[in-house]
């Protein structure tokens, strides 16, 4: 069981005066409408309709929140989330490229979504998820331009990658690292950037994207608090101390030759 399936539906957000005021680290899923982001959060958190996933492009339409703690696996979903315990959000941003949105509506998704991975600070990785059979259209470059200069990680998912073959898949995932590679920054150092195949039919790279989200979200650590509990509260006293003449040779064997 992974802590992504305690996930719950926290808000839905058409403004970015109305993002959450939570501090915790939000982790965003961005891509092309279509490209698989909702199923892959639905398959993620092991919930059919966590996330609305569809046949028609440009379902999701908002900025939609998921919590991380703060609920149970299994809580019903009436009980309330207790805020204070929430130690991370998923993000479902809307899928931009879809080609039937008028031009005003077009525009305030990008500006929503433009202003939103460059300037929250919450936002601590972005997972970029993409046709296997098509990575890195301009749109998708033009999101890794926007979050780059934050230094953040991005994960890239190639969803559906059931739809080829082995080996162009491993094409795919070869293409994608590669053009990974070649962000830099100005000391020539490459940005924490990876890649992977998934497919959420065949249940494919699942457990590798998921213990990469909890990674990137600081999940796969213990809360501090649970932290400081384990913590055994010792202080060395004086005869602790290191004595460089000691020979722990000689120490042993005199401790052997003790009756
Ligand atoms: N074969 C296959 N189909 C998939 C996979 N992932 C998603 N799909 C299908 O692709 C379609 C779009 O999936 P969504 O998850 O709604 O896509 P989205 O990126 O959230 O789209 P928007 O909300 O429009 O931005 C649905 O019909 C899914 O069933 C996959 O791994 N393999
Ligand atoms: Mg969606």
């Amino acid at each position: 069981m992974s802590i992504l399936w305690q996930a719950r539906f926290y808000t839905t957000v058409n403004h970015l005066r109305n993002l959450p005021d939570l501090t915790v680290p939000e982790l965003a899923f961005a891509g092309r409408s279509n490209a698989g982001k909702s199923t892959a959060i639905n398959i993620l958190c092991n919930q059919k309709k966590l996330a609305f996933a569809s046949k028609t492009p440009g379902r999701t339409q908002h900025i939609n929140y998921f919590s991380i703690g703060g609920a149970h696996v299994g809580q019903h979903r009436k009980d309330p989330t207790i805020v204070e315990e929430i130690r991370a959000l998923l993000v479902d941003l809307p899928g931009y490229g879809y080609a039937e949105v008028a031009g005003s509506a077009k525009n305030h998704w990008n500006e929503l979504l433009g202003s939103y991975v460059r300037n929250r600070d919450q936002l601590s990785a972005l997972v970029l998820i993409m046709d296997a059979r098509r990575p890195f259209t301009d749109l998708d470059k033009q999101m890794l331009e926007w979050f780059a200069p934050t230094g953040r990680p991005v994960h890239c998912i190639l969803a559906k990658a059931d739809k080829l073959n082995r080996n162009d898949a491993t094409n795919a995932l070869r293409l994608t690292r590669s053009v990974l590679a070649s962000y830099v920054d100005q000391d020539g150092k490459p940005f924490p950037y990876t890649a992977q195949l998934f497919s959420a039919l065949k249940r494919t790279g699942l457990e590798e994207a998921d213990a990469k989200i909890q990674q990137l979200l600081g999940l796969d650590v213990l809360p501090a608090d649970v932290l400081s509990e384990l913590q055994v509260d010792y202080q060395p006293d004086a005869d602790d101390a290191f004595d460089p003449a000691y020979d722990a040779d000689t120490d042993i064997a005199a401790d052997r030759s003790a009756p």
